[in-house]
């Protein structure tokens, strides 16, 4: 059971060259951001993980369980719960306590099991170990971005938790009163807040308090639907789905050309991308160009350090052999298959890693006769060393002919074919493509898509791209925006001049990117 969360933490280990497993669970990585907060809990016995010896450190937290370690923590007693639930009592004491009112959270336990919202995950926190401490709300309130998004009730507590230090604004400075948390994320404000508490009461408590030490940045929300949670991904008909069989959407950025713009592949850049929500990062090799056919050695580097900075985000990566001035991938199978052989061995026991074949095909070639002969050998190749890593298959006319794809499919397993859209130049007529192909069977995965016309600028489309998203939110259809990059052209995300090694706040982020990164979570 959970054999690929070992296999993850193997293969996080052999990528990150970490010393020692360090951690007693098996899905809590050594040198984690959240690890030693959770094992040292741990081993105060004030949380445990599941039977199976996981920790689970990106699933929400429920309200019982935030509300039970919180009162383990405060060393409250449990109280006469009702209903029979495992942490009634606790809830009972907490409601006692008057860490919440009845209405938030009521005792007959219906909402006991549902995601606990942060303001009140905060307020529980504060009324448990911080009673005394109270925020300016000038002061405080200026730090929220997202202040105007909370309920009133909370303003004491969330006020008071962003002055002691116990939370701090995520990368763009909001507290997203209302979304959940992770276990993660929890045992962090947990402990933060237990830190503070002991503090208070230790002998010879200084005058005037030490401010805080200066914290890590505050985590974003857990990667909804990350490697983590869902594991090795297959193919079932025409969808996606995770290890367990259930559909999976993946949604994230596409680098722009690793080449050109590779600084955006940084291990910062990835994780603020990942703060935002995203599950999955592309990363856009060019073959022609002057990329990886010019200069084969460094731009593998490259793409590797920059699928190990993806896989360390917990993220989905693709591996894109990105042809558009080299049109027909039958010009390069050898180059493709040698490519593919080393990086499928390489990432062989990696349930992060899918593998893009061939971008756009386009200019004189056919399908039956050109893409689909190259796709079939490079699958062979793929497969030789990974038996069931997802391969995403390109189509002639910059993969927009999926159709032509569903006629004479390639043989095998765990195989998607692209489509690739525009919005300032693409609509309904590839919309109702997908929908023909995916009647037939076709698993489709938009690998590449842009907020602009498609040459990547005009625009931007934004109502044309909403249209599309929920289209493909919809159906459950995974996809990429083109691209993480700040070139001057609109379907850049960031504006020109972003740094790839600092946070980014919505500021850094240009039009088509804000309301991408907003879809991140649909
Ligand atoms: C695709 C390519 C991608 C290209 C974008 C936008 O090409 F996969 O590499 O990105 O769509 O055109 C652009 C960058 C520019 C860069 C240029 C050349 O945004 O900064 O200068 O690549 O490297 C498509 C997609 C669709 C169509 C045409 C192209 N179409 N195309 O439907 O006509 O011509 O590149």
């Amino acid at each position: 059971m959970r054999a690929y969360k070992a296999v993850l933490s193997l293969c996080l280990c052999l990528l990150l060259g970490c010393a020692s497993a360090g951690a007693a669970f098996t899905d809590v990585e050594a040198g984690s951001w959240y690890e030693s907060a959770v094992t040292e809990m741990a081993g105060k016995q004030l949380l445990t993980g599941y039977a199976d010896g996981s920790f689970r450190p990106n699933q929400t937290i429920s309200a019982a369980e935030f509300v039970t370690i919180t009162a383990r923590t405060a060393g409250a007693a449990p109280g006469q719960g009702q209903g029979g639930h495992w942490a009634a009592g606790y809830l009972q004491s907490a409601l006692q306590g008057g860490w919440y009112d009845w209405d938030e959270l009521p005792p007959t336990g219906e909402t006991f099991d549902q995601p606990i919202p942060r303001q009140l995950a905060v307020k529980v926190l504060m009324k448990a170990l911080l009673p005394e401490v109270r925020g300016d709300y000038n002061t405080e309130s200026a730090k929220i971005s997202d202040f105007s998004q909370l309920n009133g009730r909370y303003y004491e507590a969330v006020l008071a938790a962003y002055a002691c230090g116990v939370v701090q604004g995520d990368a763009n400075g909001a507290f997203r009163p209302t979304s959940g948390l992770s276990r993660a994320e929890a045992c962090i404000l947990i402990q933060r807040a237990q830190a503070l508490s002991n503090q208070g009461e230790g002998p010879g408590q200084p005058e005037e308090p030490t401010p805080p030490a200066p914290q890590p940045p505050e985590p974003g929300p857990a990667i909804r639907g990350g490697v983590s949670e869902n594991g090795w991904l297959q193919v079932k008909g025409a969808q996606l789905c995770n290890q367990a069989g259930q559909p999976v959407a993946l949604r994230g950025m596409s680098s722009h050309g690793l080449h050109w713009f590779g600084q955006f592949t940084s291990a910062q850049s990835i994780q603020n991308t990942a703060r935002y929500g995203a599950n999955v990062f592309r990363v856009a090799m060019y073959t022609g160009e002057g990329g990886y056919l010019s200069q084969p050695a460094q731009v593998k580097q490259q793409l590797i350090a920059a699928a190990d900075a993806a896989i360390a985000q917990d993220m989905y990566v693709i591996l894109d052999w990105h042809i558009l001035s080299d049109g027909d991938p039958s010009a390069h199978t050898q180059e493709a298959v040698a490519f593919f052989t080393e990086l499928a061995q390489r990432y062989k026991d990696c349930p992060a890693v899918l593998y893009e074949i061939c971008n756009e095909p386009n200019g004189g070639i056919s399908w039956s006769g050109n893409v689909k002969p190259y796709a079939q050998q490079v699958v062979n190749a793929i497969r030789a060393q990974s038996p069931k890593g997802v391969i995403l298959i390109g189509s002639p006319t910059w993969s927009q002919d999926i159709h032509q794809a569903a006629a004479d499919p390639v043989a095998g397993e765990n195989l998607m074919y692209t489509l690739h859209f525009y919005a300032g130049t693409h609509g309904q007529a590839l919309r109702e493509r997908i929908d023909a192909v995916r009647a037939q069977g076709l698993a489709v995965f938009v690998s590449e898509w842009g907020t602009s016309r498609a040459d990547g600028n005009g625009g931007v489309f934004l109502n044309e791209s909403a249209q599309w998203l929920d289209f493909l939110d919809q159906r459950g259809i995974s996809w990429c925006n083109w691209s993480l990059c700040d070139k001057d052209e609109t379907s850049a995300a960031l504006r020109p001049g972003t740094s790839p090694n600092a946070l980014w706040g919505l500021g850094d982020l240009t039009e088509s990117g804000q309301f991408v990164f907003s879809r991140f979570d649909a």
